[in-house]
Order: structure tokens, then C-alpha cells, then sequence
């Protein structure tokens, strides 16, 4: 059933100006800002698709693109045979724990044994990347892991990670999981900001995956941070592209 402040929150007017872009974008950003500011709370129904595309006078392709890119970013939430909600938020460690997930606990969620060589660790000097991200100076020291990852005895990745000395002062102590060792120092990070591009393989890391040089794979660089916002793990991994599902889903999973 319509309601008062669905006709004034909807009506055309209150959020298309010709001139700034596809109306399903400017309807996609109204109802983000509604959010946002409240107008739209928290388990608020939306009304169902042919009505809001009756009240906002668009077709109801319109709204179902702008609805269902609030959907993809978690915003909304469309539940079967109930209809469209706005997304109440989780709680916070709820969230991390759901969407930052380790190597280590991925490949057990699946049924593999994981496992770990170590090719090189020790506390070094901060390359300029290492010292962005984890806020730390040239003249600090930072230390570093650098490891190949395998998932029932077949390599998947080079992850070369790196902490603030404080966080992780002997990286020796890392054996299988790093986070194991974070959690155990009640040092576990509670987000993470990924970057993920395609790159190919140089001749090094093709040997220690099995794979030709050159091949395609996907360089990911995680920053991941402490609910205080501090940020201790800088990880650049280097994942065998049949790793790809699981990015994907930590992508569509993530409130970032
Ligand atoms: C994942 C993370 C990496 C983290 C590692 C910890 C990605 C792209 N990267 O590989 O940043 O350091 O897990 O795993 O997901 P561990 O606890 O098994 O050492």
C-alpha cells in the first residue's frame, strides 16, 4: 500500500534534473542518499517494483537497475516472496569475521589441507609501498614473510606479507597462518581494502607455481586494518587464477 511519504520521497521531481545523467543512476543515487541520511530507515519495505515505477513515473527496467545496484553493494536487501528491505548493517566483528577470511581458513572451508614454505622472512628495511601502507617511515623496520601457499600439496600463490614490528615482532613464529598468530596476539584485523589487477608471471614466481613465465595470473594487494583503523598487514599475493571464485566472493561479500 502507497503511503504519504512514498509518493514525496518517489515523485519524480525530488530527484531527476535533466542533465545529470541516466535516470535508473539518478534514481540508484536518491535512494542511496535516502539511506543515508535516514529518510529511508533501516528495514524499511520498499514499495514493490511496479508501484515505486508508478510513483517515480519511470519504467520498471529504471528501477530494477537502480534497485538492483543497491542490492549488489548491500545496501538493499530483496528477500523472497517479502520484497525489497533496506539492509540493516551488522555488527562490526560480525562482518569481518564473515567476509576477512585467511587463506588458511578458505581452503580448509573447502576441504583442503593447506600448507605454507616459507622462501624468506626476516625484519627489513620498508620499500616505499610497505611504508604507505602501514604508515611506518624509512627508518623503521618492518617485517616481512614471504611465502608459497599450496592447498593440498599444489601451489596456488606467493603472498609476500608485511607488518609492523610491533604487530609481529619474530616472523618466525608464523608457521601454517599468519592470522592464527594476529589472533592469538588479539591483533586480528577487522577489514581489509583489497586491490586486485592481472598481471604476468615473472620467471621466479612461474617456477615456484608450477606455471609458465608470463602466464596471467592475479596480483591482489591487501591492506588490512585493526578496529582502531590502524593498519598492520600489508600482503602482496601473486594467486593462480583458478583462485578467481574465491576474490569474486569475498568482492560481492565485503562492506567495505
Ligand atoms: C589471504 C590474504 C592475505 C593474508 C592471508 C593470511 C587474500 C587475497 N589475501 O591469502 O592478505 O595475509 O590470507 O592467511 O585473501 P594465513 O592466515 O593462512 O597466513
Amino acid at each position: 500500500m502507497t503511503n504519504a511519504s512514498d509518493v514525496q520521497l518517489f515523485r519524480q521531481d525530488s530527484w531527476f534534473s535533466t542533465g545529470r545523467g541516466p535516470r535508473y543512476e539518478q534514481l540508484y543515487r536518491h535512494i542511496a542518499a535516502a539511506i543515508a541520511t535516514g529518510d529511508l530507515q533501516q528495514e524499511t519495505q520498499l514499495p514493490p517494483e511496479r508501484e515505486l515505477a508508478e510513483l517515480a513515473a519511470v519504467s520498471r527496467v529504471t528501477v530494477r537497475k537502480a534497485v538492483s545496484q543497491l542490492v549488489l553493494e548491500g545496501v538493499l536487501e530483496q528477500r523472497r516472496g517479502a520484497g525489497t528491505f533496506v539492509r540493516s548493517p551488522k555488527p562490526r566483528l560480525e562482518q569481518s569475521l564473515s567476509t576477512l577470511v585467511s587463506f588458511t581458513e578458505y581452503m580448509r572451508q573447502r576441504g583442503k589441507t593447506p600448507t605454507s614454505r616459507i622462501i624468506n622472512r626476516g625484519l627489513f628495511a620498508p620499500i616505499p609501498d610497505e611504508q604507505l601502507a602501514l604508515g611506518l617511515s624509512a627508518a623503521d623496520r618492518v617485517a616481512r614473510i614471504e611465502r608459497l601457499r599450496s592447498a593440498d600439496g599444489v601451489a596456488m600463490a606467493v603472498e609476500w606479507s608485511s607488518l609492523p614490528t610491533d604487530i609481529l615482532p619474530d616472523p618466525s613464529a608464523v608457521e601454517t597462518s599468519l592470522y592464527d598468530v594476529l589472533r592469538a596476539a588479539g591483533n586480528a584485523p577487522t577489514r581489509a581494502v583489497q586491490r586486485i589487477s592481472a598481471v604476468n608471471l615473472p620467471g621466479h614466481e612461474a617456477r615456484l607455481l608450477n606455471l609458465s613465465e608470463g602466464a596471467a595470473v592475479l596480483r591482489i594487494d591487501r591492506t588490512a586494518y585493526l578496529g582502531s583503523g590502524r593498519p598492520i598487514e600489508f600482503t602482496r599475493g601473486l594467486y593462480r587464477s583458478d583462485l578467481y571464485d574465491f576474490i569474486a566472493e569475498l568482492r560481492l561479500e565485503a562492506d567495505l
